[in-house]
């Protein structure tokens, strides 16, 4: 292995621009020319508006125009409380909705969403029509049988993502800032313009072509959230492969089952990845994770922080390589339904899901989602601090605020690096007008008192969003309170990786539509959801809990589990014929509001990440001293949930209890994630189990909640003294 260092130095001593100003217009850079024949550009009355608002920041931007700089709760019944937000003001329909000036006589939020349900068709076809730009219109606006597991939206139609979100507002509004990069380190913020964004994502389009990458591959991202990942989305968007991009937390083992499973053969990284001050090793890790990946040929290696790294014959430098490329590079004609990117995320048995998602009606929903649910209008600075690792990230910190034309933050850090004011000091700096977090968050900064908070001058925040994990009242509270200091509407929003964008939020709604903290409360457009009960049946009436279904298919999502299809059908469409099952189980109050009250199946949410409770068993079950185990998720006051191991060591084992948990520590940060790592754990001589021989995790779980009057029927265990032996070794545990 050679040693080479990467200048990303480079990449700012030269402009980054190859156009030349047209004369017809002043500082607007001449347009690929082939773009604009092709008639993929159109322009919208929004679009021409921006032309006016945009801020120009030229100069900031190509000073610092580097692509990557270095040096420089629980689910609990919330009760409704008193605490009421008053709506927004009552507008217009066609004004807030153009579309809906179609729609025969539709008014207001509600007659919105129940002709985008009853008339779904309709809906969809004017808003697809409407928002995006497509090279080819569509013929057919949906296609689709829940009970075979059969979804497809505006077939027939061919459009390019990255000209969706890049070049259509490139043509309006070049100077027009696209990313603020909250870098780890605080007040070192960059601005990327829509030219710039647009030029770097052809440069890596080129580059990624240049080495053989094709439509229809697959190409692995593992970075921290930072421009040149996103560049690196949009340029997989832009050739026609798939991006999947693997949060950089995951060891790398996790990463290399992804790799494997994408069957990439090509992996971008960075030299180190930089968090809350300290440095995370990720070429390494990456290193570590081809070994057993034989598919994967070529590494592109960005420099994120000044030390060089060992470079291997697989390894390209990117950023060298990207100065080689033009600044234009055609965009790939794709198919509605033709894949825009694999993301992982885990079931509650067997390895993580990789669930597809496909171009146009992923775009239009995550675009439609962003700008009403948030009340998203030109020239807002959008919040979402969310890692580009989760379908959070990919949403609402990429493909919806670009396909929007909107600034975007990208937030590299963490809530309390270096103090717990960093969110409310970005807000600030960045004059950030929605801001869109995680309830584990918001929790911790909470008991850090209202100091850190009132400190930093918040009046630009309009809206508050939550996702993730169901948040408690306290929190909402506060958020809504000391954060938005009553001012801004908190939108709790529900969603999953599979369903694309959110599906359930208190905005849009009528003017005077109240919000009841805690709850999600209504369905977006297009969305029907439904409550079953333990029979399978429908349940109508309200005041009522069951299991979350979505009636309809919705443009955004998910189409399939990669290379296993029979599992997609088995999980989301097989459990409830003709729906689509969520895994969450919902209650319906008296006024009709949704309120999600956690999953139904073994799956666990730690900090708003989702982890299967197998996964981390398997993991466990590989120390040669252990003979089983059983993990569960218990509520924890910051994390939602935190991961309690009951562990049974093979006989004759003979090691220190502390010992071997850190063993088993270390072995789930190394096969999972650190986030993935038990709170606690017990070791016991056996587990409770049925006469099957299925582990009893409802006992469990009422151990470890203390909850040990309601235990439940214990006649069906094997052995009913395990559970007396587990008690009273959790009571010891919790004396330590
Ligand atoms: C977007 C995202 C999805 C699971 C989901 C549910 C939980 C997400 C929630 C929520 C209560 C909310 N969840 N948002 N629970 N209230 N507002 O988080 O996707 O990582 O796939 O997780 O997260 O359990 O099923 P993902």
């Amino acid at each position: 292995m050679k040693k080479q260092k990467v200048s990303a130095h480079l990449l700012c001593n030269r402009p980054l621009t190859h156009h030349s100003s047209s004369p017809s217009s002043p500082g607007f850079p001449s347009f690929p020319l082939h773009l604009s024949r092709a008639g993929v550009i159109s322009q919208t009355a929004e679009q021409c508006e921006l032309l006016l608002k945009c801020s120009v920041n030229v100069f900031q931007s190509l000073s610092d125009g580097m692509w990557l700089r270095c040096g420089c709760a629980a689910s609990l019944r919330v009760l409704a409380s008193p605490l009421r937000v008053l709506g927004l003001r009552r507008c217009n329909t066609a004004a807030f909705m153009p579309e809906s000036a179609g729609f025969g006589g539709v008014s207001g939020r509600s007659g919105l969403q129940e002709f985008s349900v009853s008339s779904s068709e309709s809906f969809w076809a004017a808003v697809a029509r409407h928002r995006l730009s497509w090279i080819r219109p569509f013929t057919a606006v949906q296609d689709c049988d829940l009970s075979r597991g059969r979804i497809r939206w505006f077939e027939g139609g061919k459009l390019n993502v990255s000209v969706n979100c890049l070049d259509r507002h490139v043509h309006t509004c070049p100077d027009r800032v696209a990313l603020m990069w909250e870098r780890d380190e605080k007040g070192s913020e960059v601005r990327y313009t829509y030219r710039e964004l647009l030029e770097m994502t052809c440069r890596v389009g080129n580059l990624l072509r240049r080495h053989g990458v094709k439509k229809g591959d697959c190409v692995t991202i593992y970075m921290p959230t930072c421009p040149l990942a996103v560049a690196s989305m949009l340029a997989c968007a832009r050739i026609g492969a798939a991006h999947n991009v693997v949060f950089a937390g995951f060891s790398a083992e996790a990463l290399a089952e992804r790799i494997r499973d994408a069957q990439s053969s090509t992996v971008i990284t960075v030299n180190q990845g930089i968090r809350g001050g300290k440095i995370l090793e990720l070429k390494k890790t990456v290193d570590t994770a081809v070994q057993s990946c034989p598919t994967v040929q070529q590494v592109f290696v960005a420099m994120r922080t000044d030390s060089p790294v060992a470079m291997t014959a697989r390894d390209i430098a990117m950023e060298e390589e990207m100065l080689k490329e033009d600044v234009v590079c055609e965009p790939a004609a794709m198919n509605s339904e033709d894949t825009l990117f694999l993301l992982y995320t885990s079931g509650s048995t067997g390895k993580p899901k990789g669930l597809v998602h496909t171009q146009a009606g992923y775009l239009l929903y995550a675009a439609l989602t962003h700008r009403y649910v948030f009340n998203y209008h030109d020239g807002d600075v959008f919040g979402c601090v969310a890692d580009i690792g989760w379908i959070t990230g990919h949403s609402y910190g990429v493909y919806g605020p670009l396909a929007n034309g909107g600034t975007t933050v990208l937030f590299e850090s963490t809530p309390i690096y270096p103090d717990p004011g960093r969110y409310w000091d970005m807000v600030e700096r960045l004059q950030i007008n929605q801001f869109y977090g995680a309830p584990t968050a918001i929790r911790l900064l909470l008991k850090f008192g209202d100091e850190w908070v009132n400190k930093y001058d918040r009046s630009s925040l309009k809206t508050l969003g939550s996702v993730g994990e169901p948040i408690n009242t306290e929190a909402w509270e506060w958020y809504y309170r000391v954060v938005g200091e009553e001012r801004c509407p908190v939108v709790d929003t529900w969603w999953q990786t599979e369903t694309g964008g959110i599906c359930i939020a208190p905005r849009p709604s009528d003017s005077d539509a109240e919000i009841v903290p805690g709850m999600a409360m209504r369905p977006f457009f297009g969305i029907k959801p439904a409550l079953m009960d333990t029979e399978g049946k429908v349940i109508s009436g309200n005041d009522a809990s069951g299991a979350l279904c979505l009636a309809q298919p919705w443009p955004g999502m998910a189409r399939t589990i990669h290379n296993d299809h029979q599992r997609f059908m088995e999980t989301y469409c097989q459990p409830y014929p003709g729906y689509f099952f969520t895994g969450d189980g919902a209650y319906r109050s008296v006024e009709g509001y949704y309120q999600i009250t956690g999953r139904l199946d073994d799956v666990i949410n730690v900090s708003g990440h989702r982890i299967g409770t197998a996964e981390i068993e398997d993991a466990v079950n590989q120390c040669p001293a252990v003979a089983e185990s059983a993990v569960i998720g218990y509520s924890h006051d910051i994390k939602g949930q935190g991961v309690f191991a009951f562990v049974v060591l093979k006989k004759n084992v003979d090691v220190e209890e502390a010992d071997l948990s850190r063993q088993l520590n270390g072995i789930v940060s190394e096969k999972i994630a650190k986030y993935a790592c038990p709170d606690f754990i017990q070791f016991v001589q056996r587990l409770p189990k049925t006469r099957s021989g299925k582990i009893m995790r409802r006992v469990l779980r009422k151990v470890v909640e203390l909850d040990l009057d309601s235990l439940g029927d214990l006649s069906t265990l094997d052995d009913p003294a395990a559970v007396q032996e587990i008690i009273q070794g959790h009571r010891e545990l919790l004396s330590k």
